[in-house]
């Protein structure tokens, strides 16, 4: 069995817009009321799944959810005298960052030796909380067999969760055991703790961990006013490898040293505060990066464009790449529309650590498969969206065709 690692890539919905729907999130505050560009935002999506599969990766992707949500808006009897922010909500195109989607435990750490998935209820979020339901029913279809997957209804909605962007995985390779990271927020603060700890500690249970084998770590609340609303925002792992930086967590050196004891291989990389501040890798994105083992064995950072034309973040990658460091290589994508509302390289995935074989092949990307989604999406997603036409029947039509097209070149038309 190839068991490898996965990247299941959101492609970006058609209604992808800019309404400042996340407080906390300080790109969606900031591009909040500008126009937005749903046919270009997918095309980078899908650029960025390209150049990693052109990187020799195993690359898969999670198809946009249903929008406008008819059913929430009937739920909240929506007769145009609600809040804006409501019907934007249901417009919304979050589903495209797939860290979010669900946390994944690989088989390697589980008690039955199948790997798990529980869909995030991201109940903090208005918009966000409408997803887990058509999220879960698609990672049903995805990972639909009982041999190999195991996949969760979300855990209660009075313990917020946001999947994958608040977990993170450190093992001496991809398929040998692991050391899972769980790491929550606590409230108080000027901006929300997406992250409830008790959500963290009940995917560890449904998922049959190994408590040595586990750990639940508190996000620095500095690090949540700065703007890092969710822990990807400051910190990635992969493998053997913990990229993060010195302000993550709310204890750095008992966190670092529970990680050595559990994991003797460990390497963590730190990104001193004096070199790189929480502002500058809030702002550039520094560490939303995919940091990916590629096949020659050495590891590759797939960093967003911001991060690279940010000359102090530049200047410590290069100071990186010239020592002699587990990160070898920098990779630079555009992905500037997601960008703008929060969501850098590593939102834009969900990794799943699987044989390709047992996952329902009509989630996996190649080149051809590529072509036909950018042809769809060409011909389907508007081209740009003004905040005023979030609401419009007539574009409506247009969001919901365009899905239907997608499902139906993917041969996924049962997920309509
Ligand atoms: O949940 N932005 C998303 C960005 C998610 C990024 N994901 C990870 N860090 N893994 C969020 O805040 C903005 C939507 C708007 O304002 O229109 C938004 O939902």
């Amino acid at each position: 069995m190839a068991v490898r690692e996965i990247n299941f890539d959101g492609i970006v919905g058609p209604s992808h817009n800019y309404a400042g729907l996340s407080l906390g999130n300080l790109a969606s505050a900031s591009n909040a009321g500008e126009v937005s560009y749903p046919r270009a935002a997918a095309l980078q999506g899908l650029g960025k799944m390209r150049h990693n599969m052109a990187l020799g990766l195993a690359q898969g992707f999670l198809l946009p959810l249903p929008r406008p949500n008819d059913p929430f808006l009937a739920a909240i009897a929506a007769d145009g005298s609600e809040d804006r922010r409501l019907m934007a909500a249901a417009w919304s195109a979050s589903s495209m960052w797939t860290a979010n989607a669900a946390t994944v435990s690989p088989a390697a750490d589980t008690a039955d030796r199948r790997c798990h998935l529980t869909a995030a209820n991201l109940v903090t979020m208005p918009h966000r909380s409408q997803e887990w339901g058509d999220t879960a029913r698609q990672l049903r279809t995805a990972f639909a067999d009982p041999a190999h997957f195991a996949v969760h209804d979300a855990v209660p909605p009075c313990f917020g969760d946001e999947g994958a962007a608040n977990h993170m995985r450190m093992a001496a390779a991809h398929d040998a055991p692991g050391l899972e990271l769980f790491v929550y927020g606590k409230g108080g603060g000027a901006y929300p703790a997406r992250q409830h700890e008790q959500a963290s500690r009940a995917v560890a249970r449904l998922h049959r961990l190994d408590p040595a084998r586990t750990l639940f770590i508190e996000q620095n609340p500095e690090a949540i006013a700065a703007g890092a609303f969710h822990n990807d925002v400051v910190a990635v792992a992969n493998e053997r490898v913990l990229f993060i930086h010195e302000q993550a967590f709310a204890d750095p050196a008992a966190t670092y040293s529970a990680i050595r004891a559990a994991l003797p291989e460990a390497e963590i990389v730190v990104v001193p505060a004096d070199a790189v501040s929480l502002s500058d890798a809030i702002r550039s994105y520094l560490f939303n990066a995919q940091l990916l083992t590629l096949p020659s064995g050495e590891m590759g950072l797939v960093i967003p464009l911001e991060a690279w034309e940010h000359p102090r973040v530049h200047g410590w990658l290069d100071a990186m790449l010239a020592s002699n460091g587990p990160i070898r290589r920098v990779l630079p994508v555009d992905v500037r529309q997601s960008m703008a509302n929060g969501g850098g390289p590593a939102c834009l995935r969900l990794r799943v650590v699987a044989d390709p074989a047992t996952v329902d092949p009509r989630f996996m990307l190649d080149d051809a498969k590529a072509s036909r989604i950018e042809q769809v999406i060409a011909a389907h997603w508007p081209e740009a969206i003004a905040p005023g036409q979030i609401g419009d029947p007539a574009l409506a039509g247009i969001v919901v065709a365009a899905r239907a097209a997608l499902l139906d070149a993917v041969d996924l038309a049962e997920l309509a």
